[in-house]
């Protein structure tokens, strides 16, 4: 693996350079993101607990409801597991170091509930075992100048508190003990981390969780699970939040904390009123979910005439602690984009692949629901910064899987990513072109660092910019052509 920009020297001498045949030269950064901008913006990789770590019953960790789900015989593609995934519990020394080679200097991570407090709930003891694995992790990154942005919580819920109350469902019962696992870890860690992310992609958490039942735990709950899960979830948010504000945490720590949501940009199916209608409606159905009250408001209109007596209520107080705390930045998940025609009502819509013409919005990544469209992102980032007032923008991930990358035994292949880098390149330069125009976008994280475990698709869709190898117990990586793409323009000329 050759890491240096060696882009003089195959200019003026290619014979002395074997490997480049091998590892093309990366093609130069978007024409939009000038060095100006790419310095201004702090460039960096994304992972989550379950999806890397592995060890799962290791360290007194108790299962998580994905541990759970996973464990149940055909659930996921080829009844792939969690259990070790990239053996990360083991190999993060060398993963950081791989990181620190790639000029990396900030990195998203998610610890994982059950590994801390295996009990799950409010009052139950932290795990010596889980803390002491957390501290070394969080030591070993500041030991290379990798700065955390933790997660709270992505997806891992603790079983034992599905059992007890059903999670999410019990709004009285979950949002203690999450102010109480929040707690516990910006206490233990809150010196060291000072960026901190309570949810991640809460749309995803309780439409695919607890509405559709397509995730963890597996049981349908329909739109009343689902809008009782956004609820409480809002409203555990809201104690973290003010736990993180008003105790010791934020003013002895120093530290901000934000949420990641999950964004698909709607465009109108046509220049028509109605589709331009749809388009909000589809907007308010995924963002506006979560972000209006986030920003102070309510559920927005479009939601409570859709979903009707299912949608809670907030009180007064409840709006008034949102507004409180506002988001020290609001992270966005972006991948993809739709159109949305009319459904023929005031409130609902159609969501669309194809234009009106019957035109692809865009290329199909290896994931059915990932469509490639660049210039969607510029467009989604002005629509948040002039509906929610400007907010500092994490894009905390963005990235692709490639279309039969799985498939490819040899890693020295799957490192030939030419389709995610140019994903990459097209995407970027959409961001970069957003900034220009207003978008105060602070922080970009790559989904993902490593290829890991993709939930229901087990190990059969690959994000990552380094390359795992899951057959050999030895869980070797290697650096794939977009890692270079990215070290060489944004990782090393970032913030
Ligand atoms: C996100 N959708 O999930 C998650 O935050 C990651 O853990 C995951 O690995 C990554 O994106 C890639 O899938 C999503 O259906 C899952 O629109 C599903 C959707 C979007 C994001």
């Amino acid at each position: 693996m050759l890491l240096v920009d060696r882009r003089q020297g195959a200019q003026t001498k290619p014979a002395q350079l074997p490997a480049a045949a091998a590892e093309p030269l990366p093609p130069p950064a978007p024409g939009n993101c000038t060095p100006e901008l790419r310095r201004r913006i702090g460039w960096g990789v994304a992972t989550a607990a379950y999806q890397v770590e592995g060890g799962w019953d290791e360290g007194g960790r108790s299962p998580s409801v994905w541990d759970v789900f996973a464990h149940k015989p055909g659930t996921t593609a080829g009844g792939a597991t969690g259990d070790v995934a990239c053996d990360m519990y083991h190999k993060y020394e060398e993963d950081f170091e791989l990181m620190a080679r790639l000029g990396i200097r900030h990195y998203r991570l998610s610890l994982s509930w059950s590994r801390l407090l295996p009990q799950g709930g409010a009052g139950t003891p932290v795990s010596p075992e889980g803390l002491a694995f957390y501290n070394r992790l969080i030591d070993a990154m500041l030991a290379r100048g990798i700065e955390p942005y933790v997660t709270l919580y992505h997806w891992d819920l603790p079983q034992v508190l599905q059992d007890a109350y059903g999670g999410f469902l019990d709004g009285a019962r979950f949002v203690p003990d999450f102010a109480y696992y929040a707690a516990a870890a910006f206490e233990a860690f809150g010196g060291r981390v000072k960026n901190w992310i309570t949810f991640n992609e809460p749309w995803v958490v309780c439409k695919l969780h607890y509405g559709d039942g397509t995730f963890a735990p597996g049981i349908p709950f329909g739109l009343a699970g689902q809008y009782a899960c956004g609820h409480t979830l809002l409203l555990a948010h809201a104690a973290a939040a003010a736990l993180y504000a008003r105790q010791y945490y934020k003013p002895s720590q120093r530290g901000r904390l934000g949420v990641a949501l999950s964004m698909t940009w709607h465009e109108p199916g046509s220049a028509s009123e109605a589709d331009a209608r749809a388009a909000q409606n589809a907007r308010d159905s995924e963002i506006g979910w979560f972000a209006d009250p986030l920003f102070g408001g309510d559920y927005p209109e479009s939601l409570r005439r859709t979903v009707g007596a299912a949608l809670p209520a907030f009180s007064d107080a409840e709006r008034a602690a949102f507004a409180a705390h506002p988001l020290d930045f609001l992270g966005i998940n972006f991948y993809t984009a739709r159109y949305a025609f009319s459904d023929g009502t005031p409130w609902g819509f159609a969501p669309s692949e194809t234009d009106a013409a019957g035109a692809p919005i865009g290329p199909r990544a290896q994931s059915s629901w990932l469509l490639v469209v660049p210039w969607a992102f510029r467009r989604l980032l002005l629509y948040v910064s002039g509906r929610y007032g400007g907010p500092e923008v994490f894009v905390t991930e963005n990235g692709v899987s490639v279309p039969g990358e799985a498939g490819v035994a040899d890693p020295a292949a799957a490192a030939r990513d030419a389709f995610r880098t140019d994903f990459y390149r097209g995407y970027l330069d959409s961001l970069c072109t957003a900034v220009a125009e207003g978008a105060n976008v602070t922080r970009y994280f790559a989904w993902s660092f490593m290829d890991n475990f993709e939930w229901r698709m087990g190990y059969t869709e690959r994000f990552g910019i380094v390359a795992v190898n899951f057959t050999d117990p030895a869980r070797p990586r290697t650096v794939k052509d977009s890692a270079r793409y990215l070290a060489q323009h944004f990782f090393r000329a970032g913030a």
